[in-house]
């Protein structure tokens, strides 16, 4: 955001400084295979969230016998083989910017780097448009998820403000609303990423999987059971669903040790700073009328036409 970060804009969308390299690396050196899952999304939009389910729906037999960080434990021994327990989501589904294709990463393991018969899962801010040709022309498939803009910013400005220093103010709001609105944001224009992803979504509905969180929020198990059969894995029965909805809740997720402490090592952020409300409608809390109706009214008037509301 302008007088937050440094931002730049290349090819009609904005990176901060510590992201561009790594864009632009995934376009030149990233190689999809078939079989090869992508959650892609703006930031702040829940895909933590489905990143979660997506590993869960994807992992949910791959990982008896210890895969996903071991079993037993103390009482909670339905979720012995569940790979959330012991790894944050942004650890099962690696970023392509900032690891697998970062040069900064060059040295270390890459989890999910594997052969042509193994699923890998990904992760990535990146606009379609902007994404490697392989991504387009394999057959590997794409979960993107949105949600309401006015949630999207209040989540951004109380994120972006964790690694505020607690004697600094926090960053000013009106500023980075300002910003926001006019499409200056990481990875933005968050209207124009929503619409880059949406109309491919209608032109290959089998390789890009468009969610919207308030339907996340809604109809929870219905959601999950659809992404489970766009990537493959169907659920056998309603129980399997609610047994994934419930590893994946926000409130059973911010509370296990393994999301409390210690931070994401390839975005600097504590891993808590990933769960923070989960709510549809914070916003409510946050901007005023004037700023509801200006965003609202930018929302109505990007995507008029294009048969999508969010
Ligand atoms: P990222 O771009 O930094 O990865 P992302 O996960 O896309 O963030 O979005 C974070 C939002 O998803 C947060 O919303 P909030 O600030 O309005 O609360 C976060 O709380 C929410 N979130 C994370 N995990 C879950 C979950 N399991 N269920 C529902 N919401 C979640």
């Amino acid at each position: 955001m302008v007088g937050i970060f440094d931002i730049y804009l290349w090819e009609g969308f904005w990176y901060i400084d510590a992201h561009l390299e790594g864009v632009m690396a995934v376009r030149s050196s990233f190689t999809a295979l078939n079989n090869d899952i992508i959650v892609a999304a703006s930031p702040k939009t829940g895909s933590t969230w489905v990143k979660a389910l997506v590993a869960s729906v994807m992992l949910r037999h791959d990982n008896d016998g210890g895969g996903g960080g071991g079993g037993g434990g103390d009482g909670e021994d339905e979720d012995a083989d569940d790979p959330l327990r012991y790894n944050h989501p942004n650890d099962l589904v690696p970023s392509l910017e900032l690891q697998v294709c970062n040069k900064k990463n060059a040295n270390s393991d890459m989890p999910n780097t594997a052969s042509n018969t193994t699923t890998r899962l990904f992760r990535t801010n990146i606009a379609y448009s902007q994404l490697p040709e392989s991504i387009k022309s394999s057959g590997c498939k794409i979960v993107y998820v949105t949600r309401d803009p006015k949630d999207v910013f209040v989540s951004m400005w109380h994120f972006i403000n964790t690694k505020r220093s607690s004697e600094k103010a926090p960053f000013p709001f009106d500023e980075a609303f300002e910003s926001f609105c006019n499409g200056v944001s990481a990875f933005g224009p968050f209207h124009e990423h929503v619409l880059d992803y949406w109309n491919e979504s209608l032109k290959s509905p089998q390789k890009v999987l468009f969610l919207k969180y308030e339907d996340l929020k809604r109809n929870p198990r219905g959601e999950v059971k659809k992404l489970a059969s766009f990537l493959g894995r169907p659920l056998a029965d309603d129980g399997e669903a609610k047994k994934i909805v419930r590893r994946c809740s926000i409130e059973r997720l911010k509370n296990l040790e393994v999301n409390r402490d210690g931070v994401d090592p390839w975005s600097d952020f504590p891993k808590s700073s990933y769960f923070r409300l989960g709510i549809v409608g914070d916003w409510k809390n946050e901007l005023s009328t004037e700023m509801k109706d200006k965003l609202d009214e930018i929302t109505r008037v990007k995507l008029e036409g294009f048969g999508l509301s969010i």
